[in-house]
């Protein structure tokens, strides 16, 4: 008999405790299919922060809450500011595929209001921050990652620690709660790749239940 599992890449890995890496969890082509209905009505846009600066990372979203950012602060808005109107609602194989990767990674009834999706092309970081805006920190975040591999990093509870380089590829999922859930973490600048020069991005869906 075919040992299916010893075939695939699929594995389940604990990084960092309470911080797990479903590799190869998913195939992002019909996820991306998504990306781009969503980014036809909320286009991809680097944001403002409190301090003055623009995001170096693009985003948009979609589901009951989007993370939004503005000279006043980060905060979750039910509407697009940009177009004015709701986001659009979570393609029912995102919310699916948040719950299912949550349960594997042993959180139950994980049932994602919010899914932030972050757009880096070549040359585009995002430093060291924790996650706060949600309501509930016993909640676990669920991350997908789509195109270019890229590095990203956890600093555990202090930002100036540095802690551990994982490289996420294409297909990845990750899942982190508990104990993880505040920690600092980053993602290294995107490099292109030799192997594939005509990628120019990497795209991040975090999923999130934020109230
Ligand atoms: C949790 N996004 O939007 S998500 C964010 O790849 C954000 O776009 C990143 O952080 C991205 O707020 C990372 C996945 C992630 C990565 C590292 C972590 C979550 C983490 C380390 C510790 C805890
Ligand atoms: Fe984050």
């Amino acid at each position: 008999m075919t040992d299916l599992f010893s075939q695939s890449r699929l594995s389940k890995e604990e990084i960092y405790p309470d911080l797990f890496v479903l590799a190869n969890f998913v195939n992002t082509k019909p996820l991306l299919e998504e990306v781009q209905k969503i980014t036809q009505v909320s286009p991809f846009r680097k944001m403002m922060t409190p301090n003055g600066h623009e995001t170096g990372v693009a985003c948009t979203n979609c589901g009951d809450y989007g993370w939004t950012s503005d000279r006043q602060g980060y905060q979750y808005s039910k509407k697009d500011p940009l177009c004015e109107s709701p986001w659009l609602s979570m393609p029912s194989a995102f919310s699916k595929l948040a719950t299912d990767a949550a349960l594997t990674a042993g959180f139950a009834d994980f049932y994602a209001d919010a899914c932030l999706i972050n757009q880096y092309l070549i040359g585009t970081k995002l430093g060291a921050h924790q996650d706060k805006n949600e309501q509930d920190f016993s909640q676990p975040i669920v991350s997908v990652s789509i195109g270019l591999p890229a590095v990203f990093q956890i600093f555990g509870n202090q930002r100036s620690k540095k802690i551990l380089d994982y490289e996420l590829q294409d297909g990845d999922v990750m899942v982190w709660g508990r104990s993880a859930r505040m920690v600092y973490h980053g993602v290294k600048s995107l490099n292109a790749n030799r192997l594939d020069p005509k990628a120019s991005q990497r795209i991040n869906l975090t999923f999130r239940k934020s109230h």
